[in-house]
């Protein structure tokens, strides 16, 4: 391997050998989409959501579209990432006085580990208006309602898995109420996980695929070159939009640094499953598994606003790519 992940071994990462297809250093998983319209009753889709190792499985929390139209948070779980049981009641969330937080609904969901513990991030709503949700577990069977460390609106939170020069630093996607021009992603960063400050510009849109927006997508991923960001990226053609792949490298010290970042997309709608659906030409990536003794990435996506897939690299593949593309 060319370059380090710093990370866990996950020897049972979900993955098959592959070559990039196309312009992509990613190879889509021959069994796509791993999870199909109508998964549990009482919901319709399952599609931009996030997978972690838990215990000797995985773990995931999941957006859940329900059959009357609202989505919101569910939890699954697999023994191998690529084929899920999901639970038939949305995750309740506590305040730390045990009362429980009543979600008007809560999309996109994060999920990453620090320091032990695993963090949820999610667009949730106040006043009914969309802004970063933050939550906290142990176990996945309580979980504590963090507050929303940012005003509306926002959507696209990402934490990065450690501390950074001792604090916590978070991605955002600040936006108005509809599909907007607010197309940029900001870092912020919190000593505390709960007054977050700070605030400053990342990245915005750079290239023709990416020109109306950009939000952050997995939870950056640590290399020896620096963090690895998995983002989407959204073009307006005269039949709507098309949410391609994008990768960045930021400086691990200063991740407010672009270090790298590729001129072109990592993935583009391509397959049926990702051309068609409730919302065409959507990949919209949320989560990734890596393992750190391979350079293995299992990339988490969904597509198309209707079902949930898998796409495969190893981190000497996107790295270079992002480098040579930069
Ligand atoms: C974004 C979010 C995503 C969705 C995408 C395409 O604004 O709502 O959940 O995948 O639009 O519809």
């Amino acid at each position: 391997m060319k370059y380090t992940i710093f990370s866990e071994n996950v020897p049972n990462i979900p993955f098959a050998e592959g070559k990039s297809e196309g312009n992509s250093p990613f190879w889509r998983y021959k069994g796509n989409p791993i999870v199909e319209r109508n998964p549990v009753e009482g919901i319709a889709r399952i599609y931009n959501s996030a997978v972690v190792p838990y215990e000797d499985g995985f773990i995931g929390v999941f957006r859940g579209d329900t059959t009357n139209g609202w989505p919101f948070l569910y939890l699954g779980r697999s023994k191998d990432g690529f084929s899920f049981t999901f639970e038939k009641e949305p995750i309740v969330m506590e305040y730390a006085d045990g009362t429980p937080y009543r979600m008007e609904y809560g999309y996109d969901p994060r999920l990453v580990r620090l320091e032990g513990k695993y963090y949820v991030v999610w667009c949730d709503s106040l006043r009914g208006q969309p802004t970063i949700g933050l939550a906290v577990t142990e176990d996945f069977k309580k979980f504590r309602y963090l507050g929303q460390p940012v005003l509306p609106y926002s959507r696209n939170g990402v934490l990065f898995p450690r501390k950074i020069g001792g604090e916590y630093k978070l991605l955002t996607r600040p936006s108005d109420q509809g599909h907007t021009p607010y197309g940029d992603i900001y870092l912020s960063s919190s000593k505390d996980m709960e007054y977050w400050g700070r605030h400053t510009f990342l990245m915005g849109p750079a290239n023709n695929w990416e020109r109306l927006k950009i939000g952050a997508g997995c939870a950056p991923i640590e290399t020896s070159v620096g963090w690895l960001l998995l983002y989407h990226g959204v073009m307006l053609t005269c039949s709507g939009y098309v949410y391609s792949v994008g990768g960045a490298i930021l400086d691990r010290e200063d991740p407010a640094k672009v270090l790298y970042r590729s001129k072109d997309f990592l993935l583009t709608p391509e397959k049926a499953y990702e051309c068609v659906g409730v919302v065409p030409n959507v990949c919209f990536p949320c989560s990734a598994v890596v393992d750190a003794a391979t350079g293995r990435i299992a990339m988490y996506y969904g597509c198309a606003d209707t079902v949930f897939s898998l796409a495969f690299s190893t981190v000497d593949a996107v790295v270079d790519f992002i480098i040579a593309h930069s």
